[in-house]
């Protein structure tokens, strides 16, 4: 991580994992008005590592009307001292990221060097925006008359709601508060029931930071309480925006939701990747970004490569060499230095991706490696799979798999290869692998997805426009981008000049 600056506050770290058991209201720690809670567990082995409160309707009212208050001074503060507390967040983020990646590893199941990768790039979100807060700015427009005078200035739109998922603990909170911070919109921020614990680990340190009490809140309720807390976040008046990431069927229900208030509304829903790899690849190279881009998070990542195209002259050669990389993943505890694949996030994700492998089977797909659960070491380990002879018919080919599954298809024309990959309602991200300078550029700008990898499996960056097309959703994050979906452009006119 080439950026990396000294901390400049030295406060105290991170507390123990078990010791976040609150909701952050107010700047506050607080239980749900009917004391009910429900447990975290970790994936790897079902130990209970918390129970945080489960709040419902009710308290949900309680944080957006502390973030309405605190809206009141938060949205008149300067951009710089708006980027000096994000900066001072963020030095108290990197002075803890090893506590933080624990914490990841413990809920998310997830390898410890890849939950530090992952602290690494949501912290970004926050260096990046505390920078990007000093440089939003409006227009003077060109009159038409001397007599008036007429500017565009941009304003934060208020409070947000910002509903995230599990398989980025960290990253998909600063993703989003950090834009909303930098505009000055202050937040109610409503953690998956699966993660809440880096969540509220990471709230914490915002207040450490100075940030002020009702900028940041944090609403934890479990997966019954989730429709209703929802709702009053996407319905409520006082509630000007909703930035959400999850599935594509809950983002298309609190659109609606959010519709009669006519609010702003972000989505990044689910992907169904093409990654294409063209005769004139370097295969070894493609086999590499091919790795890296499914097997990162167990394959549980939005942007994850789900059908592999692979051009009829290099299919055989590229099987290979993909099948001898799969054969030494090693499944185990995120907490041990050999482990390449924790577990998914929990049975109902493992049964899901289970379900996908054997509709393939059942349909004529070839099973070339792996393809069940792996229940010698638990029933949320599900072992790398590799899977050919696939069909549009078959669910692996039309659904978002988010699991250690290599589905290949094989192609013969660039042609072909597009409208495989176009032929999907998703368009999140798209990868391709070819040497030839004429068809890359074709490629790119035939290729229906919002993000485009080009000999490249890795893509997601701070500085650069995250988001999809199609069903995959609306809006960008991250880039300056992020800040113009937490900001509205009022007119000025100066008459009588
Ligand atoms: O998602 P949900 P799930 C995809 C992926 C995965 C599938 C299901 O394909 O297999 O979705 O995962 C909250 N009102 N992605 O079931 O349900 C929920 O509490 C308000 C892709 O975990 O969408 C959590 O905080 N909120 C995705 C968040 O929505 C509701 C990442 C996501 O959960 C709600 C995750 C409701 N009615 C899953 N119902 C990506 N784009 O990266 C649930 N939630």
């Amino acid at each position: 991580y080439s950026r990396l600056v000294p901390p400049t506050i030295i406060m105290s770290p991170v507390r123990s994992i078990a010791s976040y058991d609150k909701a952050f209201v107010n700047g506050e720690w607080v239980s749900a008005k009917s004391s009910k809670t429900f447990k975290v567990l970790n994936p790897y082995n079902g130990e209970v590592l918390s129970n945080v409160p489960d709040m419902d309707s009710i308290d949900v009212q309680d944080a957006i009307q502390a973030a309405k208050i605190a809206f009141e001074d938060w949205q008149f503060t300067t951009g710089k001292e708006r980027s000096d507390l994000l900066r001072k967040w963020y030095n108290l983020l990197l002075k803890n990221q090893k506590e933080i990646a624990s914490i990841i590893t413990s809920e998310a199941g997830k390898p410890l060097q890849e939950a530090l990768g992952e602290v690494a790039y949501g912290n970004s979100f926050i260096e990046w925006f505390s920078e990007e807060a000093r440089r939003i700015s409006g227009e003077v427009v060109s009159s038409p008359v001397k007599t008036k005078e007429m500017i565009l200035v941009k304003q934060p739109i208020g409070v947000t709601a910002l509903i995230t998922p599990w398989n980025f603990p960290i990253a998909m909170i600063t993703r989003k508060a950090g834009a909303a911070l930098a505009a000055g919109c202050t937040c109610v921020i409503k953690p998956a029931e699966d993660t809440p614990l880096t969540a509220l680990a990471v709230a914490d340190l915002a207040h450490e930071a100075g940030i002020p009490k009702g900028v940041i809140n944090v609403v934890t309720c479990d997966r019954g309480n989730a429709p209703a807390v929802g709702k009053v976040l996407c319905e409520s008046p006082d509630v000007a925006g909703l930035s959400f990431t999850g599935s594509t069927e809950v983002g298309k229900l609190l659109y609606q939701q959010c519709a009669s208030g006519v609010k702003r509304v972000g989505l990044e829903l689910g992907g169904n990747a093409p990654f294409i790899v063209f005769s004139s690849a370097d295969v070894d190279r493609a086999v590499e970004g091919a790795m890296a881009s499914k097997f990162r998070n167990c394959g549980q990542t939005c942007v994850s490569a789900n059908r592999f195209l692979i051009q009829d002259t290099i299919f055989d050669s590229f099987l290979e060499k993909i099948k001898s990389k799969m054969q030494l993943l090693v499944l185990g505890s995120g907490t041990d230095s050999k482990t390449n694949l924790g577990p998914l996030i929990n049975e109902t994700q493992a049964k899901k991706v289970d379900d996908i492998v054997q509709d393939a089977v059942q349909k004529g797909a070839k099973l070339l490696y792996g393809g069940k659960i792996a229940s010698h070491i638990g029933e949320r380990f599900f072992e790398p799979t590799l899977i050919t002879n696939v069909t549009p018919e078959m669910k692996c080919y039309t659904e978002e798999i988010f699991g250690p599954v290599v589905v290949c298809v094989k192609f013969n024309s660039e042609a072909d290869a597009i409208e495989i990959a176009n032929n999907t309602r998703r368009g999140l991200a798209g990868y391709f692998y070819s040497n030839n300078l004429a068809q890359v550029w074709r490629v790119a700008k035939h290729l229906e997805v919002g993000m485009v990898g080009i000999n490249e499996g890795i893509i997601s960056s701070a500085e650069a426009a995250f988001g999809g097309i199609k069903e995959s959703g609306i809006g960008r994050e991250g880039s300056h981008h992020g800040i113009e979906e937490f900001t509205y452009v009022k007119y000025m006119c100066f008459g009588n000049l």
